[in-house]
């Protein structure tokens, strides 16, 4: 019988993951090397942004079914889901998942569980893992059970897609898998298949490689549609009206740090095969300079100044997340190029040049950049903007704003 859980890592997915066990009224410990963020969740409190997550975390440790700590302890199930980030030769640095590994070593009995959750490279689980768990003398899969089980969730609707989603889980062996299944499935409402642990961690890989791939064909597209004087989005539109396309959206590119970081990590495996995984990588990341050509032109053309309102820096809509975010990159570029910029982004809090106050953000403004398309730029009050712009110009990489209600108020609108 599982009763306690010791979960290494509570960050974007460890904590919702933690609280989810923990309103299931398992005895769950949260394990961080940040300080910090353990002495908040003893508080009950939580440093990240994440819908329904505080009043989730409220509601657990205040009953006691959820404890932070920076040590590991005693537990039935261990899970690992710390971060697993690409160096600069756009490698995954495995160096947390070992360490988490190890550090549960000391507290490691006969019929635990241990679950990776770390998006990681094929063969993390058995050509890692398992030989740690190997050195303390545990025969794995007999004494030790091990599996992997990623989580499919999106910033932003965690809570509900952490029940709702199906899952793919692989064991080392097939008990293993059956034991991982039994324990998630106190929460989760999705199907779980199991499989085993190199099919798990390629699907996890693939699932956020085939996004990436289907974003960078739309944002060719794109770079052909400009080319051949075409609107893009119009084509895109009528193409989805075909019952098997769906054209991803075009943007900025490509943030966050899954879809702009794990389909390094089959290419790092098969660098001679994986030709349109890396390619797919390249066309992505390119997209802030495409961004930043198509302001030098517009700017050249109306023979304004180097002066630009940013509307958005994080990775994508509606979140407080700036990890890996194509915006910084563009912010980068511009300032490099001698630009004056003025940044507004309500859901970040610090960033060099961010204004409070949107109209504040347009004071001698040449040309508003919508970067993110975050709802509440919706309301956006355009129409005083005007009045202390410049130059009255937007370039809206994401067709998120109604240009024609712009361009009756006298903007000048571009799209890429
Ligand atoms: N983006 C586009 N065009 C699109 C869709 C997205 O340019 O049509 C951009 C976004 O602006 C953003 C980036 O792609 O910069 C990634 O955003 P996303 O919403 O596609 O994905 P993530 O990284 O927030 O979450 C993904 C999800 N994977 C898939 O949808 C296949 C999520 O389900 C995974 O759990 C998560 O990665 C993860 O943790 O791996």
């Amino acid at each position: 019988m599982i009763k306690k859980i010791c979960i290494i890592g509570i960050g974007y997915i460890g904590l919702p993951t933690a609280s989810m066990f923990a309103k299931h009224k398992y005895d769950v410990v949260g394990v961080d090397i940040n300080e910090k963020v353990i002495k908040e969740l003893n508080e009950g409190n939580i440093t990240i942004e994440e819908p329904n997550l505080k009043d989730l975390v409220k509601d657990v440790t205040s009953k006691g079914f959820l404890k932070g700590s920076t040590k590991p302890c005693l537990a039935d199930l261990f899970i690992i889901s710390v971060p697993t980030p690409i160096n600069e030769d756009k490698e995954a640095d495995l160096i947390y998942v070992i360490n988490a590994c190890k550090s549960i070593l000391p507290y490691l009995r006969k019929g635990n569980i241990v679950v990776l959750e770390s998006t990681s490279p094929v063969g993390t689980t058995s050509e890692i893992i398992k030989p740690i768990i190997e050195k303390n003398n545990f025969e794995v899969g007999v004494d030790i059970f091990l599996g992997y089980c990623p989580e499919r969730v999106i910033p932003g609707n965690i809570i509900k897609e952490l029940e709702f989603n199906d899952r793919v889980i692989g064991g080392i062996n097939e008990i293993s898998a059956i034991k991982i299944k039994d324990i998630y499935s106190s929460f989760v409402k999705g199907n779980m298949y199991l499989t085993d642990t190199n099919t798990a961690e390629m699907c996890k890989l693939m699932e956020n490689t085939y996004r990436d791939v289907n974003i960078a064909l739309a944002n060719e597209l794109t770079k052909i549609c400009n080319d051949l004087h075409i609107n893009v989005w119009e084509v895109i539109k009528y193409c989805n009206k075909h019952p098997r396309v769906n054209i991803h959206n075009p943007g900025p590119g490509v943030g966050g740090h899954c879809l702009a970081v794990d389909p390094w990590f089959i290419v790092q495996r098969v660098p001679q095969i994986a030709n349109l995984i890396k390619i797919s990588r390249d066309i992505n990341d390119s997209m802030p300079i495409y961004v930043y050509d198509k302001i030098e032109r517009i700017l050249n053309e109306n023979k304004a100044d180097k002066v630009v309102t940013i509307l958005g820096v994080t990775y994508k809509a509606n979140i407080d997340d700036t990890r890996e975010s194509p915006i910084i990159k563009l912010i980068n570029i511009l300032k490099e190029n001698g630009y004056n910029l003025r940044i507004y982004d309500p859901n970040i809090s610090e960033y060099e040049n961010l204004y409070d106050d949107f109209i504040k953000a347009c004071e001698d403004s040449e040309l508003i950049v919508l970067a993110v398309d975050h709802t509440n730029f919706n309301n956006l009050d355009f129409k005083k903007a005007k009045s202390v712009m410049k130059n009255k110009i937007i370039l809206d990489t994401r067709n998120f704003l109604d240009c024609r209600y712009l361009e009756n108020e006298g903007f000048k609108c571009y799209t890429i």
